[in-house]
C-alpha cells in the first residue's frame, strides 16, 4: 500500500469548502495508504493546542479515525502552524515529526521538510523564523491568555502579508545553493517539501547521480499530492470535484 504526502492545506474556519475537500480526501484516498505525511501549514494559524475550535476538533476526530483504521499519520510543522504540540498530535492519533525528517522510501533515501528553511535568499524571513522557532520564545507566547495570542496572530498575519507583497518571486522561492547542499549533507536521492505553493518535480545531476526535488501543492479548488510505492514517486493532481 502507498505512502501519501500533502502540505499547505491552510485549513481555516472561513473556508468550509476546503475542509470538505480534505475530508473527502481522507474518506476516499487516504484509507488505501499505509501512511499519510502532512508536511506543514496544515492550518492557516495555530496559537496553541488549547484553542480547540470546532474545525480543529473535527479534523482531529477524522484523522484519529483514519489512524485507528490502520493509516499511520505524521505531522510536520510549517511556518503558519509551528505551535502545534504533542497534545494536538495525540488528539489526531498522529506523530509529530522533527524537521528535517529522513526516511527510506521503498529503498530510496529521502528527506522531508516543510520547505521554508530552504528559502535562504530571504534573510529577513530567516531571521524571523529563528525567533519563532526558539523554544523560549514559544513557551513565553504560549503562557499568554488565549484571546491575546489570537489577537497577536491576526496582527502578525497582516504584517507578513504586507511585507511579502513587495518581495521578488525568486526571493520567496527556495535557494538553489541551499537545495544542493541539502542533497549533499543528507546524502539523499529524493527531497519532498511544500511551502512555496509551486508544485513541480525538479531534477538535478549531482556527483551521486540524478536526484529529484518534489514540491507539493497548496490546496484550493485542486491540489498536487505525492504518492509513493515500490514503483516510484508520483506527483498527482486532484480536483475537489473529482472526489466530491
Ligand atoms: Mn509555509
Amino acid at each position: 500500500m502507498p505512502t501519501l504526502f500533502i502540505s499547505d492545506l491552510h485549513l481555516e474556519v472561513e473556508k468550509p469548502e476546503l475542509t470538505r475537500f480534505f475530508f473527502n480526501f481522507l474518506d476516499k484516498i487516504a484509507p488505501n495508504a499505509d501512511a499519510l505525511y502532512i508536511l506543514g501549514d496544515f492550518f492557516e494559524v495555530w496559537v496553541g493546542d488549547d484553542e480547540q475550535t470546532a474545525l480543529q476538533v473535527e479534523v482531529a476526530q477524522r484523522l484519529h479515525r483514519l489512524a485507528e483504521a490502520g493509516t499511520c499519520i505524521y505531522l510536520m510543522h510549517g511556518n503558519r502552524d509551528f505551535l502545534i504540540g504533542d497534545t494536538y498530535a495525540k488528539q489526531c492519533g498522529a506523530t509529530l515529526l522533527e524537521e528535517p525528517h529522513s526516511l527510506d522510501l521503498y529503498g530510496v533515501p529521502s528527506l522531508l521538510m516543510h520547505g521554508d528553511s530552504l528559502c535562504t535568499l530571504d534573510a529577513a524571513y530567516q531571521k524571523a523564523r529563528a525567533t519563532f522557532r526558539n523554544p523560549a520564545f514559544q513557551s513565553q507566547f504560549l503562557s499568554r491568555p488565549l484571546d491575546q495570542r489570537q489577537l497577536t496572530a491576526r496582527q502578525m498575519r497582516q504584517i507578513s502579508m504586507a511585507k511579502n507583497q513587495g518581495k521578488a518571486e525568486e526571493i520567496m522561492d527556495v535557494a538553489p545553493d541551499e537545495v544542493i547542499s541539502t542533497f549533499n549533507t543528507y546524502n539523499i536521492e529524493l527531497l519532498i517539501h511544500g511551502h512555496t505553493h509551486r508544485p513541480d518535480t525538479h531534477r538535478y545531476n549531482l556527483l551521486q547521480g540524478e536526484v529529484k526535488r518534489i514540491v507539493l501543492g497548496d490546496w484550493g479548488d485542486e491540489t498536487w499530492y505525492g504518492r509513493a510505492d515500490a514503483d516510484g514517486f508520483q506527483l498527482l493532481n486532484l480536483k475537489a470535484e473529482d472526489i466530491a
